[in-house]
């Protein structure tokens, strides 16, 4: 039977989005969303979304699986792409109400803005060890600029998890690290139980930050939505930045605002359709 799926990026982190809305299972299996995944025998995408039938009093639910076929908790690039399929499979313009999207890390709310963005509501940062989860701390502690091992190197990191795992470092220069060596020994480190998506971030002002990142189950992506939110929960935890401020990533620039008010993350960023296709 053929699928029908949409090609969508989220600031160069690509995704393959299946209208699964007539049933609560996926239509593919994580063994075909790895060959999906793939740049020369497949589609190419960083990730296979799947709009799902909404659980829990929700519009709908949003279920990813990664390149290697893992499955995150939520998925920030990939939940705007989403924002932007729904209203095409709905029909509708795009500055309508918002959605209210179920993932496993809760209820997510992202809203088509006026000028073709995407706001979403990304809820409250998690920072306790058990919540990231990482062994790195005891239960009761935050992991806030902690000496952390890895390539014979000491870091200082901090840990935050946007309902998926974030570790994140500052450096003087995200230019001049070996991503390709190191990341995959951060996912791996065994304080990670659940593995972990790593950021390097370079502060240039209180409001501006430029990141780059390796992520759990993908690699070396251009953006990560949920990496660009943890960096600015890490950046004002350790008093380098703003509650405001703009992240800008290989493939482009993200606002996002740590609300003083209700404490929650506010992501604000492009989504883009690219092609439509049937497998
Ligand atoms: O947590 C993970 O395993 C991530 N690879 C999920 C995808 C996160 C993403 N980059 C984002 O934008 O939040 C898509």
């Amino acid at each position: 039977m053929a699928i029908e799926f949409t090609k969508y990026h989220g600031l160069g982190n690509d995704f393959i989005l299946i209208d699964n809305r007539a049933s609560s299972t996926p239509r593919l299996t994580p063994e075909q969303a790895i060959q999906l995944c793939d740049r020369h025998f497949g589609i190419g995408a960083n990730g296979v979304i799947f709009a799902l039938p909404g659980e829990k009093d929700t519009d709908y639910t949003m279920r990813i699986f990664n390149s290697d076929g893992s499955e995150p908790e939520m998925c920030g690039n990939g939940i705007r792409c989403l924002a932007g399929f729904l209203a095409e499979l709905e029909g509708m313009s795009r500055n309508k109400d918002r959605y209210r999207i179920h993932t496993l890390a809760g209820v997510i709310t992202p809203q088509l803005t006026e000028d073709g963005q995407v706001k979403v509501d990304m809820g409250l940062p998690r920072l306790l060890p058990g919540e990231i989860p990482t062994t790195l701390a005891a239960a009761d502690a935050k992991v806030i600029n902690q000496p952390l091992e890895v390539a014979g190197q000491s870091w200082d990191v901090t840990c935050v998890s946007m309902g998926n795992p974030h570790c994140i470092t500052f450096v003087d220069d995200v230019a001049a690290i070996p991503l390709e060596s190191i990341g995959p020994q951060f996912e791996h480190h065994p304080v990670f139980p659940q593995r972990t998506n790593t950021e390097f971030i370079q502060v240039v002002s209180r409001d501006y930050l430029k990141m780059r990142v390796w992520e759990r189950g993908a690699g070396i992506t251009l953006a990560c939505g949920t990496g660009a939110c943890a960096a600015l929960v890490a950046g004002v935890l350790t008093e380098r930045c703003d509650r405001l401020a703009t992240v800008e990533l290989p493939g482009g620039t993200l606002e996002i605002e740590w609300s003083e008010i209700d404490q929650r993350i506010y992501m604000t960023g492009p989504a883009e359709r690219v092609f439509t296709g049937k497998i």
